[in-house]
């Protein structure tokens, strides 16, 4: 087996504290403590000898194999980042051997809806250094077109977003998923400026509003601390702040509107605005059955977020598609605030039938890389 030198890898700015462990060296003289010699060491010392020979067909008992192998609860002994470049690498091989595409060896013959964009085109939270606290404001269309010419209309929509802020003398530059990061005078104002980019776009019809709040940030003794312009909010309060939105908003999706650790107060939102719009957990699951199993218990949120290093292996992934999908909770695939090039995201939405995919504004290479995936499938369908 080749021996793997060396790897620039990717890891969110607002990560959940229940996802699998992220394997980093913490030597400061390097990558200022977030190098991975370890992880790739981990890889070729510790996991390649325990699954060499086995048939790369055998997604599952590889996976097993591995997580066996580190024996931790979240992967913290060998590294999630260690154990899914591997769970990854073997289905890439396993299509490969087979040659198919990998949405296809992912999702066999029922494998084949290419989802909608959620595409974040604004930025605040942790993502943007500016006075935004909700994280994330994306538009999503809702019409039955070809995903290039849905990726077409959200562009053209992110590039008159642009041209507003310029005229209100808003400052252009971008936040981690490449959503512009103004100051404003509210979160409102977001909102505001997205609809007035859909409707001066021509799709005032054809678009709705998703929020990832990344609220598990703001939590703080109980209470949420929307930091950034010093207004607290009790659970109750978000959850009318929520209501009053939808009321207002085309919005038909918030993410993570409440913490991780508040259950109870996902329940309340749950009944509150559960048959009105979608409610995704991604803090509050981090594509772990476990965790699912315990919010579907509660009646907590409708959909799950679905972001393969918060579980570490392929087979658990899938896991999470499937059981979220069993239970009529919608699902949703996800890129990482900090991303590579890496297209695989794309395959994985397509082959098991996601709902909707999560991969950032229309330009840099890291998110367009998906988007531009998700064009070859449809074509090669
Ligand atoms: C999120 C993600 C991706 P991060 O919160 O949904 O958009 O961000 O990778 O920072 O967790
Ligand atoms: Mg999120």
């Amino acid at each position: 087996m080749a021996k793997l030198e060396g790897q620039l890898s990717h890891h969110g700015a607002s990560t959940g504290k229940y996802e699998a462990h992220e394997l980093r060296d913490g030597d400061k003289k390097r990558y200022g403590g977030k190098g991975v010699l370890n992880a790739v060491r981990n890889i070729n010392d510790v996991i390649a000898p325990e699954i060499e020979g086995i048939n790369v067909l055998n997604q599952t008992e590889i996976d097993e194999v591995m997580i066996e192998l580190d024996g931790t609860e979240n992967k913290s002994k060998i590294g999630a980042n260690a154990i899914l470049g591997v769970s990854m690498a073997v289905s890439k091989a396993a299509a490969c051997n087979l040659e198919i595409p990998l949405f296809e060896y992912l999702g066999g013959i029922s494998g084949r809806n290419i989802p909608t964009p959620m595409m974040n085109i604004l930025n605040g939270g942790k993502h943007a250094d500016n006075n935004v606290n909700i994280q994330e404001f994306m538009i999503v269309p809702s019409t039955n077109d070809f995903i290039k010419e849905k990726i077409r209309m959200c562009s053209e929509i992110y590039w008159n977003l642009k041209q507003i802020l310029k005229s209100n003398n808003y400052a252009t530059s971008v936040g981690d998923e490449g959503g512009f990061a103004p100051n404003l005078k509210n979160d409102e104002e977001a909102l505001d400026l997205l609809v007035e980019a859909i409707n001066t776009s021509g799709y005032k019809d054809d678009f709705s509003i998703a929020l990832d709040v990344a609220a598990s940030e703001m939590y703080q003794d109980g209470e949420y601390n929307f930091w950034k312009t010093k207004n607290v909010r009790t659970t109750d309060e978000m959850i009318e702040y929520y209501a009053k939105l939808v009321q207002k908003y085309p919005i038909i999706s918030i993410e993570d509107g409440l913490s991780e650790d508040d259950m109870e107060g996902w329940t309340k939102l749950t009944k509150t605005l559960g048959d009105k719009i979608q409610l995704v957990g991604d803090d509050l699951f981090t594509t772990n059955v476990n965790r699912l199993m315990e919010g579907i218990n509660n009646k907590a949120a409708n959909s799950i977020l679905i972001k393969p290093n918060q579980i570490g292996t392929i087979t658990e992934t899938i896991d999470a598609i499937r059981y979220a999908k069993c239970h009529g909770y919608n699902v949703i695939v996800s890129h990482r605030s900090g991303e590579t090039e890496d297209s695989y995201i794309a395959d994985l939405s397509v082959g098991l039938n996601a709902k909707y995919i999560k991969a950032g504004a229309p330009t840099r290479s890291e998110r367009t890389a998906k988007y531009n995936r998700l064009i070859r499938i449809e074509e090669y369908m």
